[in-house]
């Protein structure tokens, strides 16, 4: 017995606003609810069937197969949910630049979650599906919407999920990329923000200050309060950053030309006026929050300063996508 063969494509998204530490560890409860900008230039594309030939799960990733136990332990949730016991063919294509070194878990889970469950006979509706998909991996069910998207926090598995705050931006803005190195991290996000809830004396701090930023920040999303959006986004960063400092023992994400490019940032908004901010997630690229009117000065600025760094400008994305119907 073969079940349909379900594609989707989910695109990844940066937080402006930062989740970074579990409540809960199993169902993916974040400490605080966080918002984020879905991206055009990155996605996932991820084809799901289940076969009643397959003895086990066979996932391959860009063309290679691969022995990854977190994507069959995930099957096991849509299998228990659809009540099905037939195991798939995973096949997934991540359209990431290979130097982007840019976090795929966010767009992989998504594709998955709306693949898996549709093909496995499960009509999920998008909030089911954000539900779904966090459980793959938190940052993913944010992706299951486009443009500016909010995960509420909750408390319990139903009550997590993310919701669109602008789905379709009639706004000129995006993200400039600098691919600072895309070598494997050097602490997991999983690793990395259960120390930090574990042992930063500031973590407390963090989790009141992230609950001002997003009643900010979405009132400067309504008001299109571009720079005030701008200077809520880098401060949380640098905040969630001094959480990794601050952790026993403590780590970081920075490399030396990520440093750089951040003072480089700074010091083109105010030497030329040009309303840039910078954001860094669990990894060393920094992601520049900008207006499409500006990117090519910034890039071409930022290009001149560092000529052997890759930039790429992403605009605002799409949520999922059922490719095949
Ligand atoms: C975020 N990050 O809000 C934060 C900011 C990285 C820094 O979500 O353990 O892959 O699978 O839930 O979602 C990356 O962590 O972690 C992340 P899990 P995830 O985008």
């Amino acid at each position: 017995m073969l079940s349909p063969q379900i594609t989707v494509r989910a695109h990844t998204n940066i937080a402006l606003v930062k989740y970074w530490g579990k409540e809960n560890q199993d169902l993916i409860i974040p400490m605080n609810g966080s918002l984020s900008l879905t991206l055009d230039h990155f996605y996932t594309d991820t084809s799901v069937q289940f076969d009643s030939n397959l003895k086990n799960d066979i996932f391959s990733l860009n063309g290679n197969i691969q022995n990854n136990l977190q994507v069959s332990k995930f099957l096991d949730i849509v299998r228990k949910k659809a009540n099905i016991k037939l195991f798939a063919r995973i096949d997934s294509v991540n359209h990431v630049p290979s130097t982007a070194g840019l976090a795929s878990s966010a767009s992989a889970y998504a594709a998955l979650a709306a693949a898996a469950s549709k093909a496995a006979g499960l009509n999920l509706n998008r909030q089911d599906l954000s539900k779904l998909a966090r459980k793959g991996s938190g940052s993913a069910c944010r992706s299951i919407y486009g443009g500016f998207v909010e995960w509420v926090k909750g408390y319990d598995d139903d009550s997590s999920y993310a919701v669109p705050i602008e789905e379709e931006l009639d706004w000129e803005i995006g993200m400039l990329v600098a691919m600072v190195n895309r070598n494997e991290k050097k602490v997991s996000s999983r690793a990395g923000m259960q120390g930090v809830v574990e042992t930063s004396p500031f973590y407390s701090a963090w989790v009141k200050s992230v609950n001002n930023d997003l009643i900010n920040i979405k009132d400067a999303i309504k008001k299109r309060d571009f720079k005030l959006i701008g200077e809520i986004t880098e401060s949380n960063a640098l905040r969630m950053h001094s959480l990794n400092l601050s952790a026993t023992p403590h780590f970081n994400y920075f490399e030396p030309m990520s440093l750089e490019i951040m003072q480089a940032v700074e010091k083109i908004r105010e030497e030329q006026n040009i309303l840039c901010y910078y954001t860094l997630d669990a990894g060393p690229n920094v992601k520049i929050l900008c207006q499409q009117k500006d990117a090519a000065i910034i890039k071409n600025e930022l290009s001149q300063k560092f000529s052997n760094i890759e930039f790429e400008f992403a605009k605002p994305g799409p949520g999922i996508k059922y490719l095949n119907k």
